[in-house]
C-alpha cells in the first residue's frame, strides 16, 4: 500500500496564507533577527569589557606577585547576565524589553566577581583598579562595611571604561563583586536558596545563613589578623646581613619568571 507524503504543518501554514500576510510575516522575521543580531553585538561588546578588566586585575596580580611576593587575587570569574535575568530586572525597574533600555539602565551586563584571601586585600584591588586612568568609577556598594540584612557581603564597583572596536570607542560598564573566599562560599550557598522555588522550613534556613554569614565575618577578620602578626614576627634579613648567603638564598627563592 502507497503512504500518503508526510508533510510538516507549517508547509499547510504558508500556503495559505495570501501574498499581503506573506510579506508582513517576512517583514516580522527580518525584525526580529535585526534585533537578535543587535543583541549578538552588544553582548559581544560587553563580553570584550569584560575581557580588559579581567587583564587589568590580572596584570595587578601579576606585578603584585613578581615584585612584593603578594597574590590578593585568588581567582576571577565572569559573566554575562542571563536574558531572563536581564528580562525580569527590567520588569523590576518598569522598562521598556529593548536594547536601549538595557544599555542605559542596567549596571550589572558584564559581571567580574574577584576572590581575594583578605578583606583589606579587597579594598587594595579596588583601589589599584579604580585609580587607574581609563577607569571611570561611577558608584561604589560597599556591602561589607554595611552587610545586607540576610548577611550578603561584598564589595561592588560600577566602572566604565573605553574599549577599541573595528570602527569606534565606545564606553562600556561593568560591574565588578570583590569578595573573600568566604564571603563568596556563602553567597554561592545563599544563592542556591533563591532558585529554588519552595523550601521547607525557609525561615529557619535563612536565620542560619545570616548566623554562619557573622561567623564568617569574624574568622575574615581575625585571619587578616593573623597574616598580620605573621608579617609582623617574620624575620627579614637585614641590611648587615645583605651579602650572606642566607640573603642569596632568600633572593634566589623569589626568582620565579612567570610564564605566559
Ligand atoms: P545575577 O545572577 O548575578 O545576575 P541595581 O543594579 O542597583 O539596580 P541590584 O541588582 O539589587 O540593583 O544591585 P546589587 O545590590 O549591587 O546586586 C547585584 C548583584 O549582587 C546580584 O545580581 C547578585 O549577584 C549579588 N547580590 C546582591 N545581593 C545578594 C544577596 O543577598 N545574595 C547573593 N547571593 N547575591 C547577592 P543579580 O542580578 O541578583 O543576579
Amino acid at each position: 500500500m502507497e503512504l500518503p507524503e508526510r508533510r510538516l504543518p507549517d508547509q499547510y501554514f504558508f500556503e495559505n496564507l495570501s501574498e499581503e500576510q506573506m510579506d508582513g510575516l517576512m517583514a516580522q522575521g527580518i525584525h526580529l533577527v535585526d534585533s537578535a543580531l543587535q543583541y549578538q553585538e552588544m553582548m559581544m561588546m560587553y563580553n570584550c569589557a569584560i575581557r580588559e578588566v579581567r587583564t587589568k586585575l590580572e596584570v595587578l596580580n601579576a606585578d603584585l606577585s613578581v615584585r612584593y611576593q603578594r597574590n590578593p587575587i585568588e581567582f576571577i570569574s565572569c559573566r554575562l547576565k542571563k536574558p531572563m535575568s536581564l528580562f525580569q530586572k527590567l520588569q523590576k525597574k518598569n522598562l521598556p524589553l529593548s536594547l536601549s533600555a538595557i544599555e542605559n539602565n542596567i549596571n550589572d551586563v558584564a559581571g567580574i566577581r574577584v576572590i581575594c584571601s583578605f578583606i583589606d586585600d579587597i579594598y587594595a584591588v579596588a583601589a589599584m583598579l579604580t585609580a587607574q586612568d581609563d577607569i571611570t568609577l561611577l558608584e561604589t556598594k560597599d556591602y561589607i562595611k554595611n552587610p545586607k540584612a540576610n548577611g550578603y557581603r561584598s564589595l561592588h564597583l560600577i566602572v566604565e571604561l573605553p574599549v577599541f572596536f573595528s570602527d569606534q570607542k565606545k564606553n562600556m560598564r561593568v560591574e565588578v563583586q570583590i569578595r573573600t573566599i568566604a564571603m563568596d562560599f556563602w553567597a554561592s550557598l545563599e544563592h542556591q536558596l533563591k532558585y529554588k522555588k519552595t523550601v521547607r522550613n525557609e525561615e529557619a534556613i535563612v536565620a542560619e545563613l545570616t548566623e554562619c554569614a557573622e561567623t564568617i565575618a569574624a574568622t575574615d577578620q581575625r585571619m587578616m589578623e593573623i597574616r598580620n602578626k605573621i608579617n609582623e614576627n617574620a624575620e627579614n634579613p637585614d641590611v648587615d646581613e645583605a651579602n650572606t648567603e642566607e640573603s642569596l638564598r632568600e633572593k634566589l627563592d623569589r626568582f620565579n619568571i612567570p610564564s605566559l
